[in-house]
């Protein structure tokens, strides 16, 4: 069939919009009519050619909601007209991974996914003829996109599409790092390094468990009034610190925090985030992804003197069991996601999203089909 869709032909080129050919879902796979995107800065940094991992043409998106219209042989779990958010983060509920309590990194797909095709080896997507490979598993800027059945979560039919996209990646990415990685404690002290769209959820995460103090970094003066309206309770911005970042922050926090985390893929601010972290038991998490080549630094006293540094991906939740749980959260009115939609659009407009992104006017914008 045919679908309308955003193709990226070259690294650093804006995307194409134009009919694509999807082939049906073959065994275990699903076909999936998407509704809404969201564009997210993953998109940009594999678009800039920065990603290793980044194979062209491609259809980019791993950030959706939408409906369920066709189901392959032997799929169980979904059929036509279930509402679905696409994964990044497959969860087979199988493999050795998902048996692990410490991990969400379900490796069933993993290494087709990486190669931008589907598990038998082959894409659903083709253009003028030529094959064009999937991204992350979600390839959500198609109208019409091809999944295997463990790399969807399965929602509630109220959710509305335009916001519940963003729990494909930001919203659980954020929230989740604080609940499923970190699982701070309330009263808790916490450093949020980036204010955008991964930083403010991460700060309302915070917010909801009851954190005692939420200190929010940004180079951006215009972040400081959206932090402050999602629960951050201090703002810095480093341009205004003379001497040493982390010293301060230490300052700051009457003596580290206890956690921290990095929302912005820098490898010097990751070495503060956990330099600003509490002698004897701060945990810093990294949440951004460095360009390719990029390595991290710090003298080992500061982990002998118990920081630990840790990562996360999809803020260590698991999908299928987690995600839905997340459009709860959402729906009750516990997190909100509203007021981080600052930008919407068709298809046809998406280009502008990246530009809105790298002039930092946006914090999320959405497309609708
Ligand atoms: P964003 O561009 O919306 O936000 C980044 C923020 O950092 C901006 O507000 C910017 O002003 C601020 N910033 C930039 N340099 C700074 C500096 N030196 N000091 C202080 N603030 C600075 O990006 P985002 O969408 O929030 O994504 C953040 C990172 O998270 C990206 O690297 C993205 O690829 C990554 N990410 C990771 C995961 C994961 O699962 N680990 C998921 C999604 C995104
Ligand atoms: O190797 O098993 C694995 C998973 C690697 C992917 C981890 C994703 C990291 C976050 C990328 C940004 C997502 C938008
Ligand atoms: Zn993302
Ligand atoms: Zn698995």
């Amino acid at each position: 069939m045919k679908s309308r869709a955003a193709l990226a032909i070259k690294a650093g080129e804006k995307l194409i919009i134009d009919e694509v050919d999807v082939s049906g879902p073959k065994d275990g796979e699903v076909m999936v009519e998407i509704k809404a995107t969201g564009i997210c800065h993953t998109d940009a940094f594999t678009l800039s050619g920065d990603d290793p991992e980044g194979a062209f043409p491609a259809i980019l998106g791993h950030e959706g909601a939408g409906i369920v219209r066709e189901v392959g042989k032997g799929v169980t779990s979904l059929k036509p007209g279930d509402h679905v958010i696409p994964l990044y983060t497959a969860e087979c509920r199988e493999c050795d991974y998902c048996l692990h309590p410490k991990t969400n990194l379900c490796q069933s797909v993993r290494e087709t996914q990486g190669r931008g095709v589907m598990p038998n080896g082959t894409s659903r997507f083709s253009y003028n003829g030529k094959p064009v490979l999937h991204y992350m598993g979600c390839s959500t800027f198609s109208n019409y996109t091809v999944l295997p059945e463990v790399s969807l979560a399965k929602i509630r039919k109220d959710a509305p599409f335009d916001k519940a996209c963003y729990i494909g990646c930001g919203v659980t990415t954020g929230v989740g790092a604080v609940i499923y990685t970190a699982k701070a404690e309330p009263d808790c002290v916490a450093i949020v390094f980036g204010l955008g769209g991964i930083g403010l959820n991460v700060i309302q995460g915070l917010k909801m468990i009851g954190a005692k103090q939420i200190v929010g970094v940004d180079i951006n003066p215009a972040r400081e009034a959206t932090a402050r309206q999602f629960g951050m309770t201090h703002f810095v911005n480093p341009n205004n610190v003379k001497g040493d970042l982390a010293g301060y922050l230490v300052e700051v926090t009457g003596g580290g925090a206890d956690y921290t985390f990095e929302c912005i893929g820098n490898t010097d601010v990751m070495r503060v985030a956990l330099e600003s972290c509490h002698k004897g038991w701060g945990e810093s998490i990294i949440i951004g992804v460095a360009g390719a080549g990029k390595e991290i630094s710090t003298r080992p006293f500061q982990l002998v003197t118990g920081r630990s540094w840790r990562g996360t991906a999809f803020g260590g939740a698991r999908g299928r069991t987690d995600v839905p749980s997340i459009v709860d959260m959402y729906m009750d009115g516990r997190i909100n996601i509203d007021d981080l939609i600052t930008h919407k659009m068709g298809l046809e407009d998406i280009n502008k999203a990246f530009d809105l992104m790298h002039a930092g006017e946006s914090i999320r914008s959405v497309v609708e089909f």
